[in-house]
């Protein structure tokens, strides 16, 4: 963004939300690709050319966050509870729906639209957004359900640390031919992550139960021969027992994933949005102080087709129950 279109967009979201008396990010989500019709029209074009070819990875970078910043929020519920940069809430939201219809998920982050991703005590190991000393693995944004997101779009807001978001381009890899013909077959089992907590979704489609574990089946590598898609996160899938053969190409896989990995370090002001149907992503481990300067990330899922969800919940509804 130049410094002028940098000001178009904080107008625009200042003119949102000077309409809103209390803000309601689920309803603004019906109205933002219409209000995106005053950002600059570079930025329009940009995003547009992006969702067409089907760019796997877009940077935007330059886009306004509030001098007068709250302090990172210790967790992402502190965040909701005191409404931490709400307008770089709305300016993700403005911008994302450009390329695809904002949506969440009932049990992740108590239904929230966006989500925020800063790191939270007690939880720097786990296998989440909030972790800080535990890396996250390079893995597809739930990885398990047919409605994950066809974007994963990242607005940072601090990282002093400039810690990296790291991601595999599938374009980057070039799979043995016998192992891309396993990768195609329907045989792996994805499983939800940890972050989906709480309340059960909604039975999917082909969906089955082993124990209390959901999971569903289907293959890595699928769609255009040319463009392939792929749906990888070797901490959230397995192979059925004694289908060695499967689990050797999940190891294979991810060690081909890691060898190919690039990172980018997002600065405040840059927003990425990373196909999730062209690449894997994940993060390095940090140290998180929790002086209210640690790492600070607004998320947002976007969906191309939002009927899908629409259809799933029953109801005109884009959170995922
Ligand atoms: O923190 C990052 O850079 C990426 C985290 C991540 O994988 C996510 O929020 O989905
Ligand atoms: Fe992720």
């Amino acid at each position: 963004m130049t410094a002028q279109e940098r000001a178009r967009v904080a107008e625009v979201a200042e003119e949102v939300q000077a309409d809103w008396a209390s803000w309601d990010p689920l309803r603004f989500a019906e109205e933002a690709a219409a209000a995106a019709h005053g950002l600059p029209l570079r930025l329009r074009r940009f995003l547009s050319g992006v969702r067409a070819s089907e760019a796997d990875l877009a940077v935007v970078s330059g886009l306004p966050v509030d001098p007068a910043l709250a302090p990172t929020p210790a967790g992402w519920d502190l965040a909701a509870k005191t409404g931490a940069g709400r307008r770089e809430e709305l300016v993700l939201l403005l911008v994302g729906s450009v390329l695809g219809e904002p949506f969440g998920w009932v049990n992740q982050q108590d239904g929230r639209l966006v989500h925020d991703v800063v790191p939270a005590p007690g939880m720097e190991e786990s296998l989440t957004s909030a972790s800080s000393a535990a890396q996250l693995t390079l893995h597809t944004e739930d990885v398990f359900h047919p409605f994950r997101c066809d974007y994963v779009s990242l607005f940072c807001l601090r990282n002093p640390d400039e810690v990296g978001t790291t991601f595999t381009r599938i374009d980057a890899l070039d799979f043995p031919e016998d192992l891309r013909e396993v990768l195609s077959e329907s045989r792996f089992r994805f499983y939800p992550d940890d972050s989906h907590t709480g309340e059960i979704l909604n039975a999917i489609d082909g969906e089955q139960v082993l124990g209390n574990r959901r999971s569903t089946v289907g293959p890595v590598v699928f769609g255009p021969a040319e463009h392939p898609y792929l749906r990888f996160d070797r901490d959230f899938m397995t192979a059925d027992r004694d289908d060695e053969k499967t689990a050797t190409a999940i190891q294979v896989t991810h060690d081909l994933l890691c060898g190919a990995a690039e990172r980018i370090v997002l600065q405040p002001g840059d927003a990425v949005f990373i196909d999730n149907y062209r690449i894997v992503h994940g993060r390095e481990p940090f140290h998180a102080r929790y002086d209210g300067n640690d790492r600070w990330l607004k998320r947002l899922n976007l969906i191309r087709d939002v009927r899908r969800i629409y259809a799933g919940n029953g109801a005109r509804r884009r959170i995922i129950t």
